[in-house]
């Protein structure tokens, strides 16, 4: 009787029968935070471009700095700073024509003689209006920085570094390198 034949174990087709319900089981996407949002692209208020400043005769008490403003908004730069060792001050300015002043300029009524037909002249404005998005150049002949008593000569090669103010963006630090002319 080698019958070795192994007891009916009935294997049971039933066990295919795993119950697949498990599978309901979700993956749901664990990321949770969808990305990083990218704000490293420079989100600045304003945009400076081409910013310099002109070399400056030696014994010049004063220097200018140009550069060109770009406002992601509708902004005003309305001040602008520089440390101690650089000058005492910045200002914004405006480049006039004088020559041309029409306060009453009848006869010759003995005023006559304050006439610099021509002559260039600046004067201190209190802000330079910067439309949203809209490029606005101070560059010579027209707005520009004017750093007032300069504690040491503008060197060429040299940097200087201005904090503008703005009337919505705040204040931004730029650098501003010494050139002799524009860039
Ligand atoms: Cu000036």
């Amino acid at each position: 009787m080698a019958n070795g034949s192994p007891p009916g174990r009935r294997p049971g087709a039933a066990a295919v029968a795993v119950v697949l319900a498990l599978l309901t089981v979700v993956l749901a996407g664990c990321g949770g935070a969808s990305d990083s949002q990218g704000d490293g692209g420079g989100s600045a208020p304003v945009a400076v471009s081409a910013p310099w400043a002109r070399t400056s005769p030696a014994g010049a008490s004063t220097g200018a700095a140009y550069l060109t403003l770009t406002a992601a908004q509708d902004d005003a730069l309305v001040g602008a700073s520089v440390d101690a060792s650089v000058a005492a001050a910045v200002q914004i300015h405006a480049t006039t024509m004088a020559g041309h002043d029409t306060a009453g300029h009848g006869s010759s009524s003995g005023s006559g003689s304050a006439t610099t037909t021509g002559a260039m002249s600046m004067k201190p404005v209190e802000r330079i209006e910067l439309p949203k998005g809209k490029p606005v150049t101070l560059e010579p002949g027209g707005y520009h920085l004017m750093l007032v008593d300069l504690a040491q000569p503008l060197r060429r090669g040299g940097t200087v570094t201005l904090t503008l103010r703005f009337a919505v963006g705040g204040e931004l630090s730029v650098g501003v390198p010494v050139r002799d002319n524009a860039p």
